[in-house]
C-alpha cells in the first residue's frame, strides 16, 4: 500500500492473454496495469491493449445496469431494470419458447475463447439445446485441434519454455508477434527469434513476424495445401525425412510417398505463385534444422478446404520427427481437468437436431471435438424457419454483425428472432437491436482459472475479481442464475466448484492458486515412447483411416479456391484482386476497442493494404479513402500502400464499426469486412468452414 494504492498480482485478459500483470487499485478502481517481471510468459512486457485496461474498465460508455427495450427494436430506448427483473423475465420467456417449440429453438452465441467459453457450452447442455455457435470454430482453431487429435492424438504447441531452443521456426499463415493467440505469446516468440534460428514465413503479407524471418514466401491465398504437398514431396524425394521416427512411429508413409509424387515444387509454382526453388529451399531448411517449431495460424482455416489444408501442413511435423521433442512442437500436458460441460444433460437425440451436424461431422457431429452448430445453417433457421425455427438467441460476448460472414444477412436473421438477449461490456450494433442488454464484467472484475496454452494446458493461472463496475456481472454468474430460475439440471453448482474441480489434479484450490497466480509443471517429453500416440494405431497417422471411414480423404489434397482468378475467370475480370480479411492489428481485439480513445488514436481508421503496383495503376496514394467491393457488397477503407504484400492481394481489416456514429447501426455496414465475405457454399466438407480469405475483390479510389 502507498498513496492508497494497492497492487494485486493478476493476469491480463484483454486478449486470449496470459500476460502476468500487477493491477494498481485506488478507491475501488483500476488506475494502472503493469507487466509483472516475474511472469514466465511476458517477463514484464505488455501490449497497448493491456496497458490501457484502466481506460477500458473505467470507460464512461461501459454498460452498467441490465436494460430492457422500451421502444421498437433498435430505437435505443431502454429502461433500467434490476437483475432480478431481468433474470426473471428472460427465464420466463426462454422457458416458454423451450416448452412451445423445444429446446433446440433456443440458441446460444459467443465470441472467441474468453473466460466463459466452456460455461456457454455447459449452459447449452443444461438448457438441452444442441445449437450454440462461435464465429471462430469452423473458421478458427477447431480444424487445427481436430486434425492434431486425428493425426497425433493430441494438440501440439511450440516449446518455448524448455531448455532447448528451436533451431528453426516456420511461421505458416500466422503472425504471432502481433496476435499471440491460443498457444503462445508475442514475447516468447520474440525471445526465440532473438536467440537466433532459421526462420521462414509463409504469408501473402510481409508481416511483422515475416520481417524478422530469413525467408518470406508470398503465397497466393488459399493455396497452402499445394505448398505443403510440394514441401513433403521435396523432403521425401531428397531423403530428408526422419527415417527412424517415420519407421517406428507413423503409419501410411508408403501411401503418402506415392500420393505426393505428382506434387513437385514445379507443379506448385504456378498454383502458389512461389518459385519452385524457394519451395525446395524452405522444405530443406525446415527438415534439416532440428528441432523445429511449425507455428500455424488462422490463414489455413478460413477457406473451403480447411480440413485438408491443415492436414497437409500437419504431416510436415510428423515426417521430420519434430513432435514432442525438446525445442520442437510438444504435445500439451492437460495438467488440469477439462471443463465440466455437463454433456450428459443434453437429451438423447438432440445431437441429431444440431443444425449442420449431419453434413459437417467434424464441426457438429458426434466425432466433433466440441460439437457446435453450423453458423450459416443456424442463422438461416432464424430467418426462414428451415428446417425449424430458432426463436431465441442469448449472446455472451459476440458482435455477430461485425464478426460473422455476410453481415447484412446476419442482420435479417437477428431481426426475425422472438427474443434476443445480449451480454456485453458496451452497447454494440448487435446489442442495440436486442430486447435485453446485460452488463458484463471486465477482466479485472472476474475470477477464473486459465489453462494455457488453450485446450492443452501446460501452465495454469488464477485470476481474482479485483474491482466492481456498476452492477456488472461475470457471464458465468448470469448463466448460473438463469439455470436456477429455469430449474435446469446441474443448476446450483457455481463457478467456485467448477474451478476447484478443474484444479484438483494439481493438488491446489482456487483460493490458494490465486495468491501465487501461476503453476507451471515441467513438461514431460516423448511420452509416446511409453504409451504410444493417442490414435487408433498408437502411431502418428499420415494416412488417416478415421477420416476415410467418415467419407473424407485419408491423405491431404489441394483444391483450387472456388472464387479465384483460375476458377472464376469471368468474375475475375470485374474483381481482379484476391481479398483476404481480418489480419489482426495490435491495437484492437476483433470488433472491440474502437471507443477506447488511447487505442483509437493509435489506429483511427479502417485500412486496406495493397501493393504499390496496384495502387499506382488505380491512381491511389497512401491514405486515400477507397471503395473495396466483392460480388456481395462494398465498404470504405483507407489505402495503406506497401511493397510488403503479394502484388495481387488486397488485405482488409475486420471488425470495424464506429461507436461515435449514430445508433443503432453505429456505421456497422460502412467499413466492415464481413459485408464482403461469403457465407454461402461451397463449405469445407468436414468443418463447414466458410471463406473469409481468398475471395475476389476490386478497389476504386473514392470520388472526392
Ligand atoms: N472477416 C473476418 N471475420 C472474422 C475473422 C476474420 O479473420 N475475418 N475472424 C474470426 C475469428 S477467428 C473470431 S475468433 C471471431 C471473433 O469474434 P468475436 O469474439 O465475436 O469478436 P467481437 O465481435 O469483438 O465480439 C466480442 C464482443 O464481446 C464483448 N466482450 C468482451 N469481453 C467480454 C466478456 O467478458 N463478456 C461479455 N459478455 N462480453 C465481452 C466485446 O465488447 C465485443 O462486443 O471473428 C471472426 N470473424
Ligand atoms: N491484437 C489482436 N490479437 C488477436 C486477435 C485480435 O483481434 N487482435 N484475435 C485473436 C484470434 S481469435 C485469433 S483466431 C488469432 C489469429 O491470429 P493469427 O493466426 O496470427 O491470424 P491472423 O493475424 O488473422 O492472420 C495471420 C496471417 O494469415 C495471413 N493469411 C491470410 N490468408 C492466408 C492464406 O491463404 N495463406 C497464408 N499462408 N496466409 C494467409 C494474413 O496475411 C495474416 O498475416 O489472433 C488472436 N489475437
Ligand atoms: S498480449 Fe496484450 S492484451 Fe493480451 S494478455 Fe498480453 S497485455 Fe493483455
Ligand atoms: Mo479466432
Amino acid at each position: 500500500m502507498n498513496d492508497g494504492v494497492s497492487i494485486i498480482k493478476s493476469v491480463c485478459r484483454v486478449c486470449h492473454g496470459g500476460c502476468g500483470v500487477l493491477v494498481h487499485v485506488k478507491d475501488g478502481k483500476v488506475v494502472k496495469v503493469k507487466g509483472d517481471p516475474a511472469s514466465p510468459m511476458n517477463q514484464g512486457w505488455m501490449c497497448p491493449k493491456g496497458v490501457f485496461s484502466p481506460e477500458i474498465a473505467n470507460h464512461p460508455e461501459r454498460l452498467k445496469y441490465p436494460l430492457r427495450r422500451k421502444g421498437e427494436r433498435g430505437s435505443l430506448k431502454w429502461e433500467r431494470i434490476s437483475w432480478d427483473e431481468a433474470l426473471s423475465e428472460i427465464s420466463a420467456k426462454v422457458g416458454a419458447i423451450r416448452n412451445e417449440t423445444g429446446p433446440e429453438s433456443v440458441a446460444l452465441g459467443q465470441g472467441t475463447g474468453r473466460h466463459h467459453y466452456m460455461h456457454v457450452v455447459r449452459f447449452a447442455n443444461q438448457l438441452g439445446t444442441p445449437n450454440w455457435y462461435e464465429p471462430g470454430l469452423a473458421q478458427c482453431f477447431i480444424p487445427r485441434i481436430t486434425v492434431s487429435n486425428l493425426t497425433y492424438g493430441g494438440f501440439v504447441v511450440g516449446d518455448y519454455y524448455g531448455e532447448v531452443a528451436p533451431k528453426c521456426i516456420l511461421f505458416w499463415a500466422h503472425n504471432p508477434l502481433i496476435t499471440g493467440p491460443d498457444g503462445e505469446l508475442a514475447p516468447s516468440v520474440k525471445r526465440a527469434l532473438d536467440k537466433g534460428c532459421v526462420s521462414i514465413a509463409i504469408d501473402p503479407r510481409r508481416t511483422e513476424t515475416a520481417k524478422r524471418c530469413g525467408q518470406w514466401l508470398a503465397i497466393r491465398p488459399g493455396t497452402d495445401a499445394a505448398l505443403a504437398l510440394a514441401m513433403i514431396n521435396t523432403i521425401i524425394n531428397e531423403g530428408l525425412h526422419d527415417k527412424e521416427f517415420v519407421e517406428k512411429w507413423t503409419v501410411g508413409f508408403e501411401e503418402l510417398k506415392k500420393h505426393v509424387e505428382p506434387f513437385t515444387p514445379a507443379w506448385a509454382e504456378p498454383i502458389t505463385t512461389i518459385p519452385a526453388a524457394s519451395i525446395s529451399e524452405a522444405a530443406r531448411a525446415y527438415a534439416t534444422n532440428k528441432p523445429a517449431i511449425l507455428e500455424w495460424g488462422l490463414g489455413l482455416e478460413q477457406n473451403f478446404n480447411s480440413l485438408q489444408t491443415v492436414r497437409a501442413v500437419a504431416l510436415l511435423r510428423a515426417i521430420t520427427g519434430n513432435i514432442d521433442v525438446p525445442g520442437g512442437d510438444i504435445l500439451g500436458m492437460n495438467v488440469i481437468r477439462s471443463y465440466p460441460t455437463l454433456k450428459d444433460k443434453l437429451p438423447e437425440g438432440m445431437g441429431k437436431k444440431r443444425l449442420g451436424s449431419d453434413e459437417f461431422k467434424l464441426l457438429g457431429g458426434w466425432r466433433a471435438f466440441m460439437p457446435s452448430a453450423h453458423i450459416p445453417a443456424l442463422f438461416k433457421a432464424m430467418r426462414t424457419g428451415d428446417p425449424y425455427r430458432v426463436r431465441a438467441l442469448l449472446i455472451f460476448g459476440n458482435n455477430p454483425l461485425a464478426t460473422v460472414a455476410n453481415s447484412k444477412e446476419v442482420y435479417e436473421s437477428l431481426k426475425a428472432l422472438d427474443l434476443l438477449v445480449v451480454t456485453d461490456l458496451f452497447m454494440t450494433p448487435t446489442a442495440a437491436i436486442a430486447d435485453y442488454v446485460l452488463p458484463a464484467a471486465f477482466w479485472t472484475e472476474t475470477k477464473q482459472v486459465i489453462g494455457y496454452p488453450l485446450v492443452v494446458e501446460n501452465m495454469v493461472m488464477a485470476q481474482s475479481a479485483i474491482t466492481q463496475t456498476g452492477e456488472c456481472r461475470q457471464d458465468e454468474w448470469i448463466m448460473d442464475e438463469l439455470a436456477k430460475k429455469l430449474e435446469l439440471p446441474g443448476a446450483g453448482d457455481g463457478l467456485d466448484e467448477v474451478m476447484d474441480y478443474q484444479l484438483e489434479p494439481l493438488g491446489v484450490k482456487y483460493a490458494d492458486l490465486v495468491k501465487t497466480v501461476c503453476a507451471h509443471p515441467k513438461h514431460e517429453y516423448r511420452r509416446f515412447e511409453k504409451s504410444g500416440f493417442r490414435t487408433p494405431s498408437r502411431k502418428v497417422e499420415l494416412f488417416c483411416k478415421t477420416l476415410e471411414r467418415m467419407g473424407y480423404d485419408g491423405l491431404p489434397t489441394f483444391k483450387e479456391p472456388p472464387e479465384s482468378p483460375a476458377s472464376a475467370p469471368v468474375l475475375a475480370e470485374e474483381f481482379p484482386y484476391i481479398l483476404i480479411t481480418g489480419a489482426r492489428r495490435l491495437e484492437f481485439f476483433h470488433s472491440e476497442h474502437r471507443q477506447v480513445k488511447s487505442l483509437r488514436e493509435l489506429k483511427p481508421d479502417p485500412e486496406a493494404e495493397m501493393h504499390t503496383i496496384v495502387a499506382s495503376s488505380l491512381g491511389i496514394s497512401n491514405g486515400d479513402w477507397v471503395k473495396v467491393s466483392s460480388p456481395r457488397g462494398a465498404i470504405r477503407m483507407r489505402a495503406r500502400v506497401t511493397d510488403d504484400i503479394h502484388p495481387r492481394v488486397v488485405s482488409v481489416e475486420h471488425g470495424w464499426w464506429f461507436p461515435e456514429k449514430a445508433g443503432p447501426e453505429f456505421g456497422v455496414f460502412e467499413s466492415n469486412a464481413n459485408v464482403l465475405t461469403n457465407n454461402k457454399p461451397p463449405y469445407d466438407p468436414g468443418f463447414g468452414s466458410y471463406q473469409l480469405r481468398g475471395l475476389l475483390c476490386k478497389v476504386e479510389k473514392e470520388k472526392s
